[in-house]
């Protein structure tokens, strides 16, 4: 026996087994590398041994190196396991299911075999978290799989399904289904135990040869990923360490590797995505719950309202296997939002983003039906119907008369109270807010919205859920507009009121794109059309008279500048093409509302573009956290990396804000307050973290704590 708690040696029949039993995910924690090194030595050692296998305990292999300890001071380790499997004298055979991925692949790169079940996945992610393989995979894969393939593993930090990389050559066999991986590598050690040389990956240069019959292929791929990886430094040094794998020796490209990957450690990109991996996970915890709360299994699902919205979640329920009955009263909404659906899926096949065998199984999943009794046995319905009161009210009365006992019942509802839809039945517990954001089956954010009366398991179950439909589900307190678009409401408000104090939407859009985002803000309401939000500010100035209109927008919709669909909104738009080209006269329209609105206008620097949108929003999501309508600030983090597109090198809206200081970001906000009024006040728990030089990001509600 080993006497490593984490990595286990047994030998077996003449072979070496290292088993690293390290739970969740065998990641390369504290003593796992030591462990597998002993174990190499030991059956180096030991004459009875002519071959090993390295194998995972449990759910998977080896998940990369221990991600919480990056940023943390380690010693450097006077070996590395890399470099013990590469020098055994004795064949190392990798044994993979579940994820070999960074770190572990890069074990398994430095073993002489790799063998791997049809449903184990392989990848280099490093670059997800800003940094890049350290353990010799930029030099080892290149030799494996060529260097085009590898840097696009390795850019991508994409996961390849076993099969495929067979095909590409990092696996040397596939063991079949269900056949018992260990006993066949075992089978395989024996077999190859005598073969001489050893087939070291370093020693295999013949791919690499590629890279001379293809010079440009470095230059070509920062091309293709100059827009994606903007202001970003680990896509690049990936691609700098894979360019070293061909023109530098193995020892003289590890060194490269090690240099490059210490520049990225500890560099704010790498500190931000690793916040993000962990706030993704931590967001899928709701204190309190019972780990062990008996959840309902949901084996069908049922969609009301076959609308836009509806269609996308009805995709996103199949696109994970679970059947969907979408109900529509009317037989031509049915008609049509199948035809859309049938029509995205299309899109998708000949975008070469899904299969056709794909599209052909998740069509059939979803079933068209006309009447509630249809859905009666469902275990889950969601609510997609129009966003007004009186019919969500209907809808939920009816699916309380249909639905059987236990089934959960959710609404859609973007910003709408869920407890006067839950009055609507006689089972408030078992209603939720499951609030998809647009285009559904394509957005990962899902908000799960507890009501007054909702019950613990069915906000536990519709969580659940959101992850089984590849969502990221993220609590929410009932509140208007939640969490996630409430704390984009002063935003939009800044947004409008800039332009009359003087911005012009171009340099606000330049702004916010040189900052990270994908589209600059007047560029999006001009796609999503700005009409959409008229008739909701109209009926809020109706019923508040202190609600401030923006008038600007609502002169160009007035004007019929609806946006992109119109050929003009904040921008003009030559026919059939997207690109948004300032308009002399939306300037014009702006100078003469403001003039009307006696607002003298004045110029602005980019930073107090910035701050004023951001910060505005820092505010609110204090506001929320102390109201207790979200657990933690990470949680909002993660809905703006994930609903709005907010740069993922910039950690979150609250990460970045600590970047500048929750002092700072307190002082301007009360200066503005002084400046612009009641909409700035800042918040008592922005204070207190000013106060206490605390971390905007680490806030919790009173719930969370
Ligand atoms: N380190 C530390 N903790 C990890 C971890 C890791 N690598 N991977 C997962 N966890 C924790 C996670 O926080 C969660 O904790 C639990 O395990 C289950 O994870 C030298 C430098 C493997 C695909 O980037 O992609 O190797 O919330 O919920 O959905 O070159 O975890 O339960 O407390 O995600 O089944 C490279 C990251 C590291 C892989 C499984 N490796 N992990 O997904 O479970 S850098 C990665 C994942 C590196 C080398 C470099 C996923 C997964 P908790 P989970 P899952």
């Amino acid at each position: 026996m080993s006497d490593s708690p984490v990595v286990r040696f047994e030998v077996e029949d003449g072979v070496g087994v290292i088993t690293v039993d390290y739970p969740p995910v065998n990641a390369l924690g504290p003593g796992v590398p030591e462990g597998i090194i002993a174990a190499v030595e030991r059956g180096e050692a030991d004459p009875a041994v002519r071959a090993m296998v390295l194998i995972g305990a449990g759910r998977s292999f080896i998940a990369g190196a221990d991600i919480r300890r990056f940023g943390t001071p380690r010693p450097k380790p006077a070996r590395r396991t890399y470099d013990v499997l590469d020098a055994s004298a004795k064949p190392v055979v990798a044994a993979i299911h579940g994820y070999a991925l960074g770190g572990g692949l890069e074990n398994a790169l430095a073993c002489h075999y790799r063998v791997a079940v049809p449903s184990a996945k392989l990848g280099l992610p490093e670059v997800l978290i800003g940094i890049l393989p350290g353990g010799g995979g930029t030099q080892r894969l290149p030799r494996l799989v060529g260097p085009k393939a590898a840097m696009e593993m390795i850019v991508s930090g994409r996961h390849a399904p076993a099969p495929e990389a067979k095909r590409l050559g990092i696996l040397d066999h596939l063991v079949e289904e269900g056949e018992d991986l260990r006993g066949a590598a075992i089978a395989y050690a024996k077999r190859v135990a005598d073969l001489r040389p050893l087939p070291r990956v370093r020693d295999r240069t013949e791919r690499l040869a590629e890279a001379a019959a293809d010079p440009g292929m470095f230059d070509a791929m920062r091309a293709a990923i100059a827009r994606k990886a903007r202001n970003q430094k680990a896509p690049y040094h990936c691609i700098a360490c894979v360019e070293a794998a061909v023109t530098q020796p193995f020892e003289e490209g590890l060194r490269t590797e090690r240099r490059l990957f210490e520049e990225l450690e500890n560099a704010d990109e790498a500190r931000a995505l690793r916040y993000a991996f962990f706030a993704e996970r931590e967001v899928a915890k709701i204190p309190g719950l019972p780990k062990d709360l008996p959840l309902p299994e949901i084996r069908s699902a049922a969609v009301v309202g076959a609308g836009t919205m509806g269609g996308g979640i009805a995709m996103s329920l199949a696109d994970h296997g679970i059947p969907v009955k979408l109900l529509d009263a009317s037989p031509e909404a049915l008609a049509k939002g199948l035809g859309r659906i049938r029509d995205n899926y299309a899109v998708s096949v000949k975008r070469g983003s899904l299969a056709q065998a794909d599209m052909d199984r998740r069509l059939p999943l979803i079933e068209p039906v006309e009447t509630y009794e249809a859905i009666a046995d469902c275990d889950v319905v969601i609510e997609a119907a129009f966003e007004q009161m009186p019919i969500k009210k209907e809808v939920f009365a009816r699916l309380d008369a249909a639905m059987k006992p236990g089934a959960l019942l959710l609404t859609n509802t973007s910003a709408l109270d869920i407890d006067a839809i839950a009055g609507a039945t006689k089972r408030p517990e078992m209603v939720a807010g499951a609030h998809f954001f647009a285009p559904a089956n394509v957005m990962k954010l899902l908000e799960v919205v507890e009501g007054a009366k909702t019950a613990p398991a069915t906000m536990a179950a519709a969580m659940k859920l959101g992850r089984a439909i590849g969502k990221i589900s993220a609590y929410a307190g009932n509140s208007d507009g939640f969490v996630a678009n409430r704390t984009r409401v002063p935003f939009n408000i800044e947004q409008g009121l800039m332009v009359e104090e003087g911005a012009l939407p171009e340099q606000i859009d330049r702004v916010m794109v040189e900052f990270g985002y994908p589209m600059g803000p007047f560029a999006v309401n001009d796609m999503s059309g700005l009409d959409v939000s008229y008739q909701t500010r109209k009926r809020r100035a109706a019923a508040d008279p202190n609600y401030r209109t923006l008038p600007i927008t609502d002169r160009l919709v007035e004007m019929g500048r609806k946006g992109q669909k119109t050929g003009a909104g904040w921008y003009r738009y030559e026919k059939g093409d997207r690109t948004p080209h300032p308009d002399p006269e939306v300037h014009r329209i702006i100078k003469e509302v403001a003039a009307g609105m006696g607002i003298e206008q004045r110029g602005f620097t980019d930073e107090e573009i910035l701050h004023r949108l951001l910060f505005s929003s820092v505010n609110e999501a204090c506001k929320i956290l102390e109201e207790g309508k979200a657990l933690r600030a990470s949680d909002i983090d993660v809905m703006w990396l994930n609903g709005f597109g907010f740069p993922r090198y910039r950690g979150g809206l609250m990460f970045w804000a600590d970047g500048i200081g929750a002092r700072e970001v307190y002082n301007r906000v009360s200066a503005w307050h002084q400046r612009y009024g009641a909409r700035w006040a800042p918040s008592a728990l922005l204070r207190e973290v000013a106060e206490s030089g605390g971390l905007l990001r680490e806030a919790k509600s009173a719930k969370a704590r």
